[in-house]
């Protein structure tokens, strides 16, 4: 028997849920996604459970993501295993988001896409000095998914857009900044955390308050007046020309990163932000993602985005469409399109 990739148990009165991919810093599997759904199902009318903590195991990371070879390897066939997995993860996220019982995410480490969907429903969101928060996925032709349509939108000063765009990663004080995070606590004081709300959880305010860090102060507010006049507008290309006229160092390596991702992938985020910002729900804009999703993963700069970055690790996608221009309406229209009612993504009942 090989070890559970997600291992699930009651402490006390603690559900816990603690991700246990190591070899590939426990990025999400189907698997993974189900268990994490069974046991969040169970637990939510059990009155022996009052709080879920979810963490991982080993050293390093929380969650890189999604098992991003299978997708790339089921999109470029039938596409059938990768969208059951979208269908699978959406659920989990969205059962996370309306979840009555408080969670505790630990984010000590690598915290990105698939990892980002389940620890934002959170409502503790504990990071560390070790904390590497991200939304890379327009770096792979894929969109920042997993809930980011309405996670990203609701963050000041259009931060979440340019995390979106740029697919930057940030530290500990800019995820307070962002309010991705709700708390800090030192990495070597984690181990005692969780003991103590494993001991205590109804005292969870006090515990994470009694824990509770400095982080230092946030380099992004440096730059947060610039983020907010430039990262706005309905087109890509008015970004690009505004960091342009900016000229400063900053926002020339924005440029320069903007330059290195998927065109089609900048433009389907910008219109996933501008949709998901409306959405009436969560649901809906989960709805939303899994139309792109499901679309996205069967087209060219998907399947080039994980050669080029996660299996030659070349880092020279051959995007297509080559620039902005080339990324038409019509193509959009055709990603977001809905989907045939019996295939049309749903939350758990
Ligand atoms: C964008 C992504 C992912 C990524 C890199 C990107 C992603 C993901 C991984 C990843 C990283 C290390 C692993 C692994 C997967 O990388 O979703 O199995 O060991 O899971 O630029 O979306």
């Amino acid at each position: 028997m090989s070890e559970p990739e997600v291992l699930v148990r009651v402490e006390g009165r603690v559900g816990r849920l603690t991700l246990n991919r190591p070899q590939a810093l426990h990025a999400l599997t189907l698997t993974m996604c189900q268990a994490m759904t069974d046991a969040l199902l169970a637990w939510r009318s059990d009155p022996a459970v009052s709080l879920v903590l979810l963490d991982h195991s080993g050293e390093r990371g929380f969650c890189a993501g999604g098992d991003i070879r299978m997708l790339a390897e089921s999109g470029a066939g039938n596409g059938r295993a990768a969208r059951a997995f979208f269908f699978t993860e959406y659920r989990l996220d969205h059962l996370l988001f309306e979840y009555e019982k408080p969670v505790v995410a630990i984010l000590d480490g690598v915290t990105m896409g698939g990892g980002v969907g389940l620890s934002l429903p959170a409502r503790y969101r504990v990071a560390t000095e070790r904390t590497n928060f991200a939304m890379p996925e327009t770096g792979i032709g894929l969109f920042p998914d997993v809930g980011g349509g309405w996670h990203l939108p609701h963050m000041p000063d259009q931060m979440g857009l340019w995390l979106a765009l740029t697919g930057s990663r940030v530290k500990a004080a800019d995820c307070e900044l962002l309010g991705i995070a709700t708390h800090f606590v030192d990495s070597d004081r984690i181990a005692e955390l969780k003991a103590a709300i494993i001991a205590d959880p109804d005292a969870i305010e006090t515990t994470l308050k009694r824990f509770q860090g400095d982080a230092g102060s946030p380099p992004l507010a440096e730059h947060q007046d610039q983020i907010a006049r430039i990262f706005t507008g309905d087109s890509v290309e008015g970004i690009v020309a505004a960091l342009e006229a900016d000229g400063s160092d900053w926002a020339k390596a924005q440029s320069a990163a903007l330059a290195s991702k998927s065109p089609q992938t900048l433009k389907v985020t910008l219109r996933q932000m501008a949709e998901g910002a409306r959405a009436p729900s969560f649901a809906d804009n989960m709805r939303m993602e899994y139309r792109i999703a499901a679309r996205v993963v069967q087209r060219h700069d998907f399947i080039e985005g994980v050669r080029a970055v996660i299996v030659d690790k070349d880092n020279k996608p051959r995007w297509e469409p080559t620039s902005l221009a080339g990324v038409t309406p019509a193509m959009l229209d055709a990603i977001f399109a809905p989907l045939p009612p019996d295939e049309e993504w749903s939350p758990l009942a």
